[in-house]
């Protein structure tokens, strides 16, 4: 056997090692630790926020406040004493975020539904969800319109379903978004399940006889397209930056209240960063303009996340609350108590601080319940351990918190339907 044949033997495996792997964040060494933070700490920890490496992944108020970060094996050493120095507890939640990925990674193929069974068994790609919506439409032509509100940097198309049972075009209009944050999969996955039982579900159909559903599965489908096949804690939009060789702009600073007041970074390679100015991206200028159009109609806005565990309500920007956040948080409650007789599990209620123990400027909660004069203006928080909620799960998590969305319906319907 000639001597080259190993060589070339190597190099094949090589080129196919990189094929398979091409362009996959490996976050191999990455670790998650679970910081307790008490206020006068918050300001030390600061030095860190916004730095490459350093990824708030969430915070919590309740039971104890505490911070899951992700950091990167370089910052790792340089961040462990500065915690013990400083007396900021610390334990590693996720030894290994490359093990997490890939154990994810393994577990999702990509599917196109082609039931409404189908959607919950797996995280659909943005044109098989995009698929589903236009099969609704198709099916259901009394109930159901798909249109698209504007364009994303990428070119694609942001489609919303409007659900409408009645009312000629004057029904009180609910509305709903998902997937802001690329990576938070489960968002998109709640926003599909609310559809399907709206559409598909003929015992729901009461719920959308006094009120329109005007709903956004996918806000940001550049960034989770690229979270599935680049980056999987991708959180941005996937605009180009001037002057940066770091893409995106968190489009849940980008909102023109408050823009830049606080909870934000000037730094584009940031996960927080609040882009070169206000409605920078296309995606948050079409949910705006699409708010702004329906002005007089919409009353009520959710925006779904994940996995504070929480319904959030205004304001964000600031520690107090919103004057009328008594019934915010009396309709709030309703709700998670109607997923917790479903057996979801509980969701807090309060405001941006309450919940989060952080406050940040330009949300589209409060850019909404400011521009459009809205009494209820909610940020849905999904329940979870991590971005990386095992597909099985998708079912058990939706459906009880599906029944927290009903609450809402039926009292948009009573008091402006
Ligand atoms: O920080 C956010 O944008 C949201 N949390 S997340 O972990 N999903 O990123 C909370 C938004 C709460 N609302 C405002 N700050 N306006
Ligand atoms: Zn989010």
């Amino acid at each position: 056997m000639s001597s080259w044949v190993p060589y070339l033997q190597l190099g094949l495996l090589a080129v196919t090692f990189c094929l398979v792997h091409a362009g996959y964040k490996s976050f191999e060494g990455y670790k998650v630790y679970r910081l307790g933070i008490k206020e006068d700490q918050k300001d030390i920890l600061g030095t860190f926020s916004g730095r490459r490496g350093f990824d708030v992944w969430a915070k919590k108020r309740i039971p104890e406040p505490q911070w899951d970060v992700m950091v990167s094996p370089a910052l790792q050493d340089e961040l462990v004493p500065f915690l013990d120095k400083n007396n900021i507890s610390h334990d590693v939640i996720f030894p290994d975020v490359g093990q997490l990925m890939k154990a994810e990674k393994e577990s999702h193929q990509t599917v196109t539904a082609r039931s409404g069974s189908d959607l919950f068994k797996n995280y659909l790609d943005f044109d098989s969800i995009v698929k589903y919506l236009n099969s609704l439409a198709k099916k259901y032509k009394d109930l159901v319109t798909v249109d698209k509100i504007g364009q994303t940097t990428e070119g694609r198309d942001l489609k919303i379903i409007k659900i409408s049972g009645g009312g000629g075009g004057k029904n009180p209009i609910i509305l709903v978004d998902a997937g802001i944050h690329a990576r938070e999969w489960v968002a998109p996955a709640m926003a599909l399940y609310i559809i399907n039982q709206l559409v598909e579900n003929s015992t729901n159909k009461e719920l959308s006889e006094k009120v329109d559903w005007h709903i956004i599965p996918v806000l940001n489908p550049d960034g989770y397209q690229y979270s599935r096949s680049h980056d999987r804690m991708w959180r941005k939009t996937r605009s180009k930056v001037p002057n940066s060789k770091c893409r995106g702009v968190d489009p849940n600073r980008n909102f023109d209240i408050k823009w830049g007041a606080i909870g934000v970074s000037k730094h584009p390679c940031s996960e927080i960063y609040l882009g070169p100015t206000a409605f920078s991206e296309p995606e948050t200028v079409a949910l705006r303009d699409y708010a702004l159009h329906n002005k007089d109609r919409v009353k009520f806005y959710l925006t779904i996340h994940s996995y504070a565990g929480a319904f959030i309500y205004p304001w964000g920007y600031t520690k107090e609350s919103a004057s009328d956040a008594a019934e915010m948080k009396k309709l709030a409650e309703a709700a998670s108590a109607a997923n917790v007789a479903a057996g979801g599990s509980r969701l807090e209620a309060g405001n941006c601080h309450e919940i989060l123990d952080d406050i940040a400027s330009g949300g589209s909660d409060d850019w909404m319940k400011a521009t459009l004069n809205l009494t209820y203006a909610y940020t849905l928080e999904m329940p979870g351990t991590d971005f990386t909620m095992p597909k099985e799960k998708i079912a058990k998590l939706v459906v009880p918190i599906f029944e927290a969305i009903r609450v809402f319906g039926q009292h948009v319907a009573k008091q402006y339907g």
